[in-house]
């Protein structure tokens, strides 16, 4: 028999409207890009891709969200990929590249009310006229975004709500007024402008003291706030978003970080919108920050996916109140530690969400977290004002559980029945609770996903599709340049379908992209196996390609990416190395490779060997490779040139 002791502390909390209300809800919402972030996402077969959608964007279904942010692809490395621009070159336009189009649509397809935003990670290299700054010639700059948001409308009915300007790089008050300008002129009057997509400061400082700074920008957006804001942002009198927060290993302890800073943000901060970085986690998990998504899915191929525990945090507040509600102003910490904050739409309706997450189970990425503490609690709640009259309200709950790895999420109770307005919670540690007078909460189910599995050992894409649904063939995840579906229209030959490299001109960055191409494909962990590809360089004399395998990273590392290397050049040479920069040579010699001509490579791995074959003959053997040990495959160029592929194939042990 064990005998214990609870030790409980009752405190009195008090939700009243009498002294007004907070401020306007403005929503929650994940972020696709920045980038490449939903890239394996558009492969997934029907009705994994819907479902998946489903748990993101389906209203009283799951993570419901409220708003979607997306990546104005710039052609640059920008975390896990590169995202194409719809104006790779100056005198080019097309708005049907990548797959933030159709992703917009699929989530307006299922809320006609979410909110769009739209925010450049980097440029294409002509924006910047030869340098890596955007702001050198604004115009251009201005009319390349209202492009963007132009051709959203004309081509895919969508209208963009709210535009962005440099993600966390410094921001240029001129291009903001000119930026609003250009939408003004543009008849785009209702696009806002969200300003700067960095901290606080010092966009915070700018907009009090320029007038027409403060005119041009609707709101002030800060990454990674760790809840808290500062005077000068409070004094713009501008609503305050975390504009991208999250960024966590979408455990459990990623669900508690989401829980808490979700509340707090406003408690603390009072932030009235929170996007989530990433909205999922849709890219090979050993690029940077791997699953940090609201969830993972990582696996075209087998079509299984992973509804993990920040989907439901997310629900606990998204199902419950809208863009447009309006805040408490009663609402803050808890006696034992934990938060609460409430929600009304104004006519009757509230909405409380409650969170008592314990600091280890709810540290985020960044910032680090100040300690704090957390116990067992009693909480009585006492409805005043306008909420004093409610008899009931309907109950959620959620318990991330540590220990047993049994954790409730987004669980219905029997609504809590209220006397005078009043009712009581016992709460334990990493709980959250919603308790509402909004009766449509759904815990969405689709059934059980297909179980993971490996990439294919076995892969092979010959290019042929006439009309692809995607700009980019499947499972390739380029990571600088962009590598698109090409129709060849005057090749003699069998390569009238082939997939082309198309950045010309290296762009305004925003990571470190490499000096060559690279679109990675397959598994990571594989260590022995044949690439074989058709290639065809475009440019005479100084032109190169290659094919690789054992690449060991991607992302904003590629620029060190290390495997083995097989490239062929235009002056009739080839060589072997163990990087992608081409520093450390491994083999090198004659190959009679020239462009406008299509070769056939092949390149085997096994153990610490490597073998190279060139259209079905031997051209070097025995290349020493004693480290990466494993990695990707990959297809790349020498520098940012043209070049076609073909016939791409991978045999995997
Ligand atoms: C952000 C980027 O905006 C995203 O594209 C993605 O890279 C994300 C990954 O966590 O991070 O960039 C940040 C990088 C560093 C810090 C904050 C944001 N930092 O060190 O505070
Ligand atoms: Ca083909």
């Amino acid at each position: 028999l064990s005998l214990y002791l609870t030790f409980c502390e009752a405190e009195d909390y008090v939700l009243d409207d009498r002294s007004g209300l907070g401020r306007r809800f403005d929503g929650i919402g994940g972020l696709s890009g920045g980038g490449a972030t939903s890239r394996l996402l558009v492969n997934y077969a029907e009705p994994y891709r819907s479902q998946i959608l489903d748990y993101l964007f389906k209203p009283n279904f799951g993570a419901s969200l409220h708003i979607l942010k997306v990546e104005i692809g710039g052609d640059a490395q920008t975390t896990d990929g590169t995202e194409p621009s719809h104006m790779h070159y100056e005198n080019d336009e097309n708005y049907f590249r990548g797959y933030e189009w159709w992703l917009m649509k699929e989530a307006k397809k299922r809320n006609p009310n979410i909110t769009l935003i739209g925010l450049p990670w980097a440029f294409p290299g002509w924006v910047g006229h030869g340098t890596n700054w955007p702001y050198d010639f604004p115009d251009i700059t201005a009319y390349y975004v209202v492009s963007w948001i132009i051709g959203a409308k004309q081509y895919h009915d969508l209208d963009i709500n709210y535009i962005g300007i440099w993600n966390e790089r410094k921001f240029d008050s001129k291009y903001i007024k000119l930026l609003r300008y250009t939408l003004d002129k543009s008849g785009l009057q209702q696009v806002k402008i969200v300003a700067s997509d960095n901290l606080w400061e010092p966009i915070s400082t700018s907009v009090i003291f320029d007038e027409e700074l403060s005119s041009a920008v609707e709101v002030i957006g800060a990454h990674y706030p760790g809840t808290t804001t500062v005077t000068q942002a409070l004094l713009t009198g501008k609503p305050l978003w975390a504009s991208e927060d999250y960024s966590t290993f979408n455990d459990d302890v990623g669900g508690g970080c989401w829980a808490r800073i979700l509340n707090q943000n406003y408690v603390n901060g009072r932030m009235t919108g929170t996007i989530s970085w990433n909205l999922i986690a849709s890219y090979y998990e050993n690029l940077s920050f791997g699953r940090d998504g609201l969830m993972t899915a990582e696996e075209p191929w087998s079509g299984n996916y992973v509804v993990e525990s920040p989907i439901w945090i997310t629900a606990h507040t998204t199902q419950f109140a809208q863009p447009g509600w309006r805040y408490l102003k009663t609402l803050g910490h808890l006696e034992q530690g934990g938060s609460y904050v409430a929600f009304t739409d104004g006519n009757g309706n509230l909405t409380i969400v409650i969170e008592t997450m314990t600091h280890d189970h709810s540290q985020c990425i960044r910032p680090p977290l100040p300690a704090f503490n957390v116990s067992a609690q009693s909480a009585t709640f006492h409805l005043k004002g306008s909420f004093n009259a409610l008899t009931s309200l309907q109950v959620w709950h959620s318990k991330l559980d540590f220990k047993r790895q049994n954790s409730i999420l987004f669980k219905q109770l029997s609504p809590m029945k209220l006397s005078d307005g009043t009712f009581s919670l016992d709460l334990d540690v990493d709980e959250v609770y919603t308790l509402t007078t909004i009766t449509t909460g759904q815990k969405g189910a689709h059934p059980a996903p297909p179980s993971s599995t490996p990439f294919p050992k076995i892969y092979k894409d010959d290019f042929n599709v006439r009309n692809p649904p995607f700009t980019e063939a499947p499972d390739f995840a380029d990571q600088t340049g962009v590598f698109e579906y090409f129709i060849n229209l005057t090749d003699p030959g069998p390569h009238v379908f082939t997939l082309r490299q198309v950045v010309t001109q290296r762009p305004v960055t925003w990571s470190a992209d490499a000096d060559q191409t690279i679109s990675i494909i397959g598994d990571h962990n594989w260590q022995n196996l044949t690439v074989t590809c058709d290639i065809f360089i475009e440019t005479a004399k100084t032109g190169g390609v290659f094919i690789a395998a054992r690449v060991d990273q991607g992302g904003e590392a590629v620029r060190h990416a290390k495997g083995v290397f097989f490239w062929v050049y235009a002056d009739g040479t080839y060589k072997v190395t163990n990087d992608i920069g081409g520093q450390i040579v491994l083999a090198e010699g004659l190959s009679g490779t020239q462009a406008g001509v299509w070769h056939t490579l092949s390149l085997t791995v096994k153990g610490q060997y490597a073998t190279g074959m060139l259209n079905g003959y031997p051209l070097w053997k025995s290349a020493v490779v004693l480290q990466p040990k494993n990695g990707w495959a990959a297809i790349g160029t020498n520098t940012f040139e043209l070049a076609q592929y073909d016939n791409f194939a991978i045999e995997a042990e």
